[in-house]
């Protein structure tokens, strides 16, 4: 299976989906958020100007992710591709994707979909230090307006796959594998 992409509001499971793809399939894993996390323990300058952001619950500037990113999508791997969870997060990052890894180089975007009231609930409970009540609407409306978008980029582009985000995780996890071409489901 080739690079895939994990599109989907905050919180609606594309961490959690990530790993059980991963483990089912020959992909490396590669998260924006625990890339900005990690980057943030670790106290570089990087991570100190990412944190602001963050605990606002907005995106993170194109040009910091980009950083994180180029040097880990250039390294040539033994995977069958990516799994780019919460990359890309706007269209400006959709477009710097392209020219990192060549036009076609995406082959599917799992698109997880999830309602708000579900979300709150779940992001209260995972109590990150960016789980607040006031910080998640204003992912929400971040996202409605910054990574929205790329539903219809990407369903122009005929790459989306829709997936129900409300289940148990076998259930979306099953959902996701389904909702993949055929002949890369085993
Ligand atoms: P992310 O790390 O991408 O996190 P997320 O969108 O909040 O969560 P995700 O969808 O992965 O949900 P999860 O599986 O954890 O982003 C964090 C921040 O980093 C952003 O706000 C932004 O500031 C920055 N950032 C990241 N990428 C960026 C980029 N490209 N550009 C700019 N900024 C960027 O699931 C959520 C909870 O639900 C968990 O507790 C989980 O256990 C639970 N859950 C999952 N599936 C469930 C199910 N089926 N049923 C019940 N609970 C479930």
């Amino acid at each position: 299976m080739g690079n895939t992409v994990l599109l989907g509001p905050p919180g609606a499971g594309k961490g959690t989906q990530a790993e059980r793809l991963c483990a089912a399939r020959k992909l490396v894993h590669l998260s924006t958020g625990d890339l900005l996390r990690a980057a943030v323990a670790a106290g570089t300058d990087l991570g100190v100007e990412a944190k602001g952001y963050m605990d606002r619950g907005e995106l993170v500037p194109d040009g910091l992710v980009l950083r994180l990113l180029d040097a880990r999508l250039a390294e040539p791997g033994e995977s069958e591709g990516f799994l780019l969870d919460g990359f890309p997060r706007n269209v400006a990052q959709a477009k710097a994707l392209e020219n990192v890894l060549g036009q076609g180089a995406i082959e599917h975007v799992v698109y997880l979909q999830l309602d708000d009231a579900e979300i709150l609930g779940r992001l209260l409970q995972r109590g990150r230090p960016d789980d607040k009540e006031d910080v998640i609407k204003n992912r929400l409306s971040v996202y409605r307006a910054d990574t929205e978008p790329l539903v219809a980029y990407y369903r122009e582009r005929e790459l989306l796959r829709p997936v129900d985000g409300l289940g148990t995780v076998d259930e979306v996890a099953g959902r996701v594998l389904g909702a993949l071409a055929p002949e890369d489901v085993a």
